[in-house]
């Protein structure tokens, strides 16, 4: 039985399997409560690594089981099972029954909406039958489900059916991570896509009845995907068939499963009237993402889960150019950038910092974070920055001719860097060893026509890692003169040392320093510039990432001015912004951006690294303090602007009138604090679109109105569960400093907060753990709402209670009493009975850190 204390795992005891797996075949006998799975697996002992038979497997009960058609008993364990096996080639047989309608943990087969499914990445595939649940065995697999259901679905290409069942079978080998199983009432949303070669390929995005009318978009994102992938990586799809299915209730956004691909149905469903402009492009980076997924972790899987960045730093770069192909890559990269630093500078620089190649877990399923998947992603932007893209291109050609059909590691990787640049890559792979946001600390001078820019590197310890090395960073830099024109282009200085100097000669007078243009490496730039300078790169900046950086930068330091010496709201600040919105040869999307103020988490990193302490909600009142500045000082602008940027006709989702709703609906946020939500009610009145309603009801909501607009939108949509997550997400996530406790406590009331949901639970109760005014509430109850929930929800749904306790990663941050009161809901949360490994190894390593 298994130990009563979680055990650790290490990167560094990887052994190779003892056996590997020749071939899969499993037949599914389905019924909801006691489903039979029957499996035939040609086994192959591994001359290199002799050992014992064992098999994962958890949560099974073994019907029987034989090896050679000889029936054998195994020694059964909460793990798995070990059996004496011939040292040749043999075929073992299994019969086990397992339960999916009572398993809520989401996690190998179970229901959702009377539809069976699967979640078999990490190690679910062990709770569906006994197997090596490693990703280094691979294997093809051939699969029969019998069901009384119409659809039945698993990986690879269809083989014979008849009424009640179907096979299938997929010819490419793979860890069973990748199997998937889908049986249901379902319709198909079909397409077709050719390959380059002339491959004739049958798309499905599979949905329950009702939402047919909401899986257009997707499936034109996949063929745009699968076009993308061939143009700019010759990666062409390899099976005679690609299915997507929505499902309800999913612990995260989709999975890459070989030919199947499952999806939440938050992340594929769109229509106008449904789906906000931020979903329509959020659902087709996922899709693109897994569909990715196919060449990058499929074909080419990982050796084992310390890999993991492989396949997820490498899928994100890959989804991250192609929207910014479809869209704008100035826009995607700041959106990046400002998704890399709310969460993963959040992790990298508090309790939970791991490398991007973590070298120990208990649970693998708590370590799908930002800095594996983003800052894996930044990773492989850095080593494309210094190899330059025609070397990137050639690596990867041979990254796909090396090791296709093979599980591989980030050592595998650097070598095809390194064997087609000659480049020694060791201190490079430091990135992926190393956890913690570098700092690099910038000083300059200028003598007699030469410029420079001194850098020195440090990184904070993280735990378990207190001695940091010096890394490699590519830092973009260019150099404008004082009229504005840029003297020295773009150039990638290459800094390897702890400190380093690097000059610029020839140059007429002192120039201006555009420096990480681009944002070329995940670090914090710490520079003391003056004002005037940050104003002058918001106005000049060729480099558009370095433009928006300024605003923000200004932004940055007038709030902290705020905070800590109770300055007002900056004028030259709210003048250079001004001067942006007036610019109409910007794209509005970014101007958009320009526009909003940094977040929460943005503005608590600043006054840390100032060295001093944050308080969320002075945070907060801040911010609002300096956008009822914004609103009264840029008032005639933004007002020109709300009605210039109206887009009329029927709506598209496509960038350009994206970007002017989202300039329009940033505007109207700010025109609600002074126009008593005359054009806020307006619009809600006139939407024809769920991005312009919901935008207004925001703005109503925000600023303490909105309640009857709240009333009517959920008689409108209470039939819509994806609307009505975005219902109870925004009541949540923007109830004020006096009400917003209560309002929540009210919403976990509503008969249709159905928290077992995982869309719901997270709309609600991790939307009110992102409203610092609730969540921070002076009182602490804000924590108790959020432990007492996570106590509740973790029987039922480890993974996704083991997310969410990441909220409480920042108490080390506060002040005493505010840390006292996040510890002691972190606390309550740790002593619960029976507590999941998920949510005990995350409880132990916040509070460790
Ligand atoms: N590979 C999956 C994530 C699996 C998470 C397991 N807890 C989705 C993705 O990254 O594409
Ligand atoms: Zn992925």
């Amino acid at each position: 039985m298994r130990d009563a204390a979680p055990q650790t795992i290490y990167l560094a005891d990887y052994t190779a399997p003892a056996f590997w797996v020749d071939e899969v075949h499993l037949t599914f006998r389905l019924a909801p409560t006691a489903t039979r799975v029957l499996s035939r697996i040609r086994f192959r002992p591994n001359p290199d690594a002799p050992g014992p038979f064992t098999l994962h497997g958890e949560g099974l009960t073994l019907i029987s089981a034989a090896i050679d058609g000889t029936p054998i008993t195994p020694d059964l364990t909460d793990a798995g099972l070990t059996c004496a096996a011939p040292d040749a080639p043999f075929v073992w047989e299994s019969e086990v029954e397992i339960s999916p309608q009572t398993n809520t943990a989401l996690e190998g087969l179970y229901m959702s909406n009377g539809m069976y499914c699967t979640q078999c990445e990490a190690e679910g595939f062990r709770k569906i039958t006994y197997y090596p649940d490693r990703p280094d065995v691979m294997a093809p697999f051939t699969v029969r489900i019998e069901g009384a259901l119409p659809v039945l679905l698993s990986n690879g290409n269809p083989g014979a059916s008849g009424p009640g069942w179907a096979e299938w079978h997929d010819p490419w080998a793979k860890p069973a991570y990748l199997f998937a199983l889908v049986a249901g009432e379902l319709i198909a949303h079909p397409g077709k896509f050719t390959t380059r070669s002339g491959k004739a390929v049958d798309l499905n995005i599979w949905v329950r009845p009702g939402d047919e009318g909401k899986c257009a978009f997707g499936m034109d994102a996949l063929i745009r995907s699968m076009d993308w992938d061939e143009r700019v990586y010759g990666r062409e799809y390899d099976l005679d068939v690609f299915n997507i299915v929505a499902v309800d209730d999913f612990n995260m956004g989709a999975m890459e499963n070989k030919g199947l691909n499952v999806f939440n149905s938050s992340c594929v469903l769109a229509s106008p009237e449904t789906s906000t402009d931020a979903n329509f492009e959020r659902i087709e980076s996922i899709i693109a993402h897994e569909y990715f997924h196919n060449w990058t972790g499929n074909r080419i899987t990982c050796r084992d889960w310390f890999q993991l960045c492989l396949k997820e730093g490498l899928t994100v770069f890959r989804d991250q150019q192609f929207t910014a192909d479809m869209r704008s890559p100035a826009v995607k990269r700041i959106d990046d950038v400002l998704s890399l630093r709310g969460r993963q500078f959040r992790e990298d620089n508090g309790p939970l910092a791991h490398p991007v190649r973590p070298e120990s877990f208990v649970e693998i399923n708590n370590f799908y974070t930002a800095t594996v998947y983003d800052k894996g992603a930044e990773v492989i932007g850095m080593l494309k920055r210094l190899v330059g893209d025609d070397a990137y291109a050639t690596a990867l050609d041979l990254y796909f001719d090396r090791h296709d059909g093979q599980a591989c590691t980030i050592e595998d990787w650097l070598a095809v860097f390194e064997d087609t640049t000659d480049r020694d890559l060791s201190q490079f792979k430091r990135w992926y060893s190393q956890a913690g946001t570098p700092r690099l600390s910038v000083s300059d001078a200028f003598s007699d026509g030469t410029y420079s820019l001194s850098f020195r590197q440090t990184v904070q310890p993280t735990p378990g890692q207190t001695d940091k090395q010096p890394l490699v960073i590519p830092i973009a830099v260019g150099l404008l003169s004082a009229n504005g024109d840029e003297v020295v282009q773009t150039t990638i200085l290459e800094m390897t040392e702890a400190e380093q100097t690097f000059q610029f000669h020839g140059l007429a007078g002192r120039p201006v320093p555009s420096i990480l243009r681009g944002f070329s490496a995940p670090v914090i730039l710490a520079r003391e510039s003056d004002p005037a300078e940050r104003a002058f790169l918001l106005a000049h900046d060729t480099d558009p990432f370095n433009r928006w950086e300024a605003g923000r930068s200004l932004a940055r330091a007038n709030l902290v001015a705020m905070l800590d010496t109770g300055a007002a709201p900056d004028p030259h600040y709210l003048s250079a912004l001004g001067s942006v919105l007036d610019d109409s040869s910007l794209d509005p999307a970014f101007q958009a951006l320009v526009l909003s103020q940094p977040g929460q988490e943005d503005i608590a990193q600043a006054l840390m690294t100032a060295g001093k302490t944050p308080d969320p909600i002075a945070i907060d009142q801040a911010q609002e303090t300096l956008a009822d500045a914004m609103s009264a000082q840029l008032g005639s602008t933004l007002e020109r602007l709300y009605d210039a940027m109206q887009v009329p006709g029927p709506y598209s989702p496509d960038a350009e009138p994206a970007g002017k709703r989202a300039l329009a609906n940033t505007v109207l946020r700010l025109l609600t604090r002074r126009d008593g939500g005359d054009r806020a009610t307006a619009q809600y009145d006139a939407a024809d679109n769920m991005t312009q309603q919901l935008a207004a009801l925001a703005a109503l909501l925000d600023t303490g109105r909105g309640a009857a607009q709240c009333a009517a939108f959920y008689d409108q949509w209470h039939q819509d569960r994806l609307v009505i997550d975005k219902w109870f997400g925004l009541q949540a996530g923007l109830a004020r400093a006096d009400a917003a406790v209560e309002t929540a406590q009210k919403l976990t009331e509503h008969a249709d907060f159905d928290w077992k949901n995982p869309n719901r639970f997270r709309a609600l109760i991790g939307g009110f753990a992102a409203n610092p005014a609730g969540f921070h509430d002076p009182s602490g109850d804000g924590y108790a709402l959020v432990a007492d929930w996570l106590i509740r929800l973790d029987p039922i749904n480890p993974q996704t209670t083991a997310r969410m306790i990441t909220v409480f990663d920042t108490w080390k941050r506060f002040a005493p009493a505010r840390q006292a009161q996040m510890r002691a809901a972190l606390d309550r949360i740790g002593r619960t009975e029976g507590l999941s490994r998920d949510t005990q190894e995350m409880v132990s390593r916040i509070l460790a850190g």
